[in-house]
């Protein structure tokens, strides 16, 4: 049987007379591992190396953060890498639906580290003792003028030399770029089975919800909140996973 919130992703297959908004609803939630695996080129790549970094950034008696923790993916990545003592993980979602899913996840999992998981918006999330914050494809969802203050916040609640990794999907200034990694997204998608028609429109449900900008002005904020080492570490089309020091 499958399990009722791993079904195939078919929200978008029948044509649509309007498409609303796109939201992370109970629907949603029943078929998002599907949806994100064959939606966001190398998400699972980037989940797997969760934990290479963990290891070597979770510092002993401190905190770490999964804002926008959806499932719990790099919730139970992180959980199950940390090697450092006295760690606790925050995990936060503002998915009523979401946070409910998740929840049953990490009590079905065995691992010993503690977490918290909050239905709460993050940009009312306080931050504090933090050696590793994962922002994994959640700013994007942000509206732009709060994006800094978030980023801010995280920064003044991190520890010296703790770490911020932002996954995001990003647009181009240059519009050859743009349209190449956008066909190549689309070939990914239709590759792993979504149809003209559901890729067109989950397209105009994202718009107004899901706003990506460039790698430039993402390092731009991250330097101008003070992060002092900040790199590109991952990359696939249009989407790519920065690592900010603090
Ligand atoms: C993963 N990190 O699997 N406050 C809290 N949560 C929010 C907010 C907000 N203001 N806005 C959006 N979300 C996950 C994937 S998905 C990415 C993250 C995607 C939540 C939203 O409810 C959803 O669960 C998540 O951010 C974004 O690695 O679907 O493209």
């Amino acid at each position: 049987m499958v399990e009722k919130s791993n079904k195939r992703d078919v929200i978008y297959t029948q044509t649509l007379e309007k498409v609303a908004d796109f939201v992370f609803d109970e629907n949603v939630v029943q078929v998002f591992k599907d949806m994100i695996g064959r939606s966001v080129p190398g998400y699972g790549s980037l989940i797997s190396m969760m934990p290479v970094l963990v290891k070597k950034y979770v510092k002993q008696n401190t905190h770490c953060y999964d804002l926008g923790c959806s499932l719990g993916a790099v919730t139970l990545a992180m959980r199950h890498s940390i090697a450092a003592d006295a760690v606790k993980i925050i995990a936060i979602d503002n998915s009523s639906a979401m946070v409910e899913k998740c929840r049953s996840y990490i009590a079905g999992d065995k691992a010993q580290i503690p977490v918290e998981i909050r239905c709460e918006d993050i940009r009312n999330t306080v931050i504090e003792n933090a050696s590793f914050v994962a922002l994994n494809f959640t700013l994007q969802f942000i509206e732009m003028n709060e994006r800094m203050s978030v980023i801010d916040k995280i920064y003044n609640g991190m520890n010296d030399d703790g770490v911020l990794l932002i996954s995001e999907k990003i647009s181009f200034d240059n519009e050859v770029e743009q349209q190449w990694m956008t066909d190549l997204h689309i070939e990914f998608k239709k590759a792993n089975g979504y149809s003209e028609m559901e890729i067109s429109q989950k397209r105009t449900a994202l718009e107004k919800v899901l706003i990506p900008e460039t790698e430039a002005q993402h390092i731009k904020r991250l330097k101008a909140a003070g992060f002092r080492k900040v790199m590109v570490w991952f990359q696939c089309f249009n989407f790519i996973s920065i690592l900010a020091v603090k």
